[in-house]
């Protein structure tokens, strides 16, 4: 079949907007039909020719909100017009990652996911018969776009997928670092670095949490007013200060914070983030991705001395079981969605999207399809 889809041709060139050929679901597979998909800052930084794994062309987007179109042989869980969230982690039940208990990263298809390609090792994509790859195994910024079974979370027909698209990634992911990754307790201070779509959902997660102290940190001080709607107590500009991040963060509380949040991708701040902890116990994790060949450093001391380094991916939520569950929270008010996304757009205007994130006007764009 024909889709509308963004295409991303090479690195650092905008998407054009283009009719691809869909070919249908395969066995154990489902085709979508995308009513709604975030823009995400992971998607400009694979864009950006930054990521290892970037490939081109290619059908970016992983934030997607779709209705079931059509399923491929041997689909059981699904049916058409159930409404989804396709997932970037997806969730087998049967492979080491997902049995451990330990991980929501299964592993069942990350080598081919990887490449670009459906689990069979081929694209469902082309244009004039010239292969165009999948991204994250979602490619959301097409009208249709086929993925597999175990990569679909199955939600509440009543949600809005205009809004419950960005549980496919931005929310999820910095709510689920706060109370799955870090597991922050009750009263506990907290610091969050860089108030994009995550770190504001960062500080949802912390007020979950009952956190105490809810310290904001970006350069843009326009994201301050929404971090304080959604519950920060304290406000930093890094640009204001001569002395180190670290120190400033160090100084206010007493010698340092319980958490802390990297929501950036600044290798430099990652290292911030870890040395505002608290001596002892402070633990950072970071959420934020970093380029091909860039690397995190600290003396080594600061974890002799009882900091911890995490990382998150998706904020630790295995997306079948768990991700239905937020969706009914946000249906419950209990997940604030409907803030976070700042502007709306159809499919054609989507680079205006990349815009807005680069020039720091957007917590979230939504593509309407
Ligand atoms: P965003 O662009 O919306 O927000 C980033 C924020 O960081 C902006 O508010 C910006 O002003 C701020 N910032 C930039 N430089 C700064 C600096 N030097 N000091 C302080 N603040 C600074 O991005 P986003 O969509 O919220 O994504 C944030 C990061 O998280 C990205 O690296 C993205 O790739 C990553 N991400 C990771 C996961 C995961 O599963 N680990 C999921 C989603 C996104
Ligand atoms: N491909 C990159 C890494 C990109 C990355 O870390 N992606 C996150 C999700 S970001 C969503 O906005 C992730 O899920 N990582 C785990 C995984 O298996 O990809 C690189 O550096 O190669
Ligand atoms: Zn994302
Ligand atoms: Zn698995």
């Amino acid at each position: 079949m024909k889709s509308r889809a963004a295409v991303a041709w090479e690195a650092g060139k905008p998407l054009q907007i283009e009719e691809v050929d869909v070919a249908g679901p395969k066995q154990g597979e489902v085709l979508l039909r995308m009513v709604a998909t975030g823009v995400c800052h992971t998607d400009a930084f694979t864009l950006s020719g930054d990521d290892p794994e970037g490939i081109f062309p290619s059908i970016l987007g992983h934030e997607g909100g779709a209705v079931v179109e059509e399923i491929g042989p041997g689909v059981t869980t699904l049916k058409p017009g159930d409404h989804v969230i396709p997932l970037y982690t997806p969730e087998c039940g049967q492979c080491k990652f997902c049995k451990s208990g330990k991980t929501n990263l299964c592993q069942a298809i990350r080598a081919t996911q990887g490449k670009g390609l459906m689990p069979d090792g081929s694209s469902r994509f082309s244009l004039n018969g010239k292969t165009i790859f999948h991204y994250m195994g979602t490619s959301t910024f097409s009208e249709y776009t086929v993925v597999p079974e175990i990569a679909v979370a199955k939600i509440n027909k009543a949600a809005p997928l205009d809004k419950v698209c960005l549980l496919g990634c931005g929310v999820t992911t910095g709510i689920g670092a706060v109370l799955n990754t870090a597991k922050v307790e009750p009263g506990a201070t907290v610091a969050i670095f860089g108030l994009g779509g995550i770190g504001l959902s960062a500080i949802q997660g912390a007020v979950m949490a009952k956190a105490g102290r809810i310290i904001a940190i970006d350069i843009n001080e326009d994201k301050f007013e929404m971090a304080r709607l959604l519950g920060a107590t304290d406000f930093v500009n890094p640009k204001k200060f001569d002395a180190p991040i670290q120190e400033v963060i160090v100084d206010m509380t007493d010698g340092g914070v319980d958490y802390s949040f990297e929501c950036i991708g600044n290798v430099n701040l990652m290292r911030a983030a870890l040395e505002c902890c608290h001596k002892g116990w402070g633990e950072s994790v970071i959420v934020g991705v970093a380029g091909a060949g860039q690397e995190i450093a600290t003396r080594p001391f600061q974890l002799v001395t009882g900091r911890v380094w995490r990382g998150t991916a998706f904020g630790g939520v295995k997306g079948r079981s768990q991700l239905p569950g937020y969706v009914d929270q946000y249906m419950s008010g209990d997940i604030k969605l409907d803030d976070f996304v700042t502007h709306t757009m159809g499919l054609e205007d989507i680079n205006k999207a990349f815009d807005l994130m680069h020039e720091g006007k957007s917590i979230r764009s939504v593509v309407l399809f």
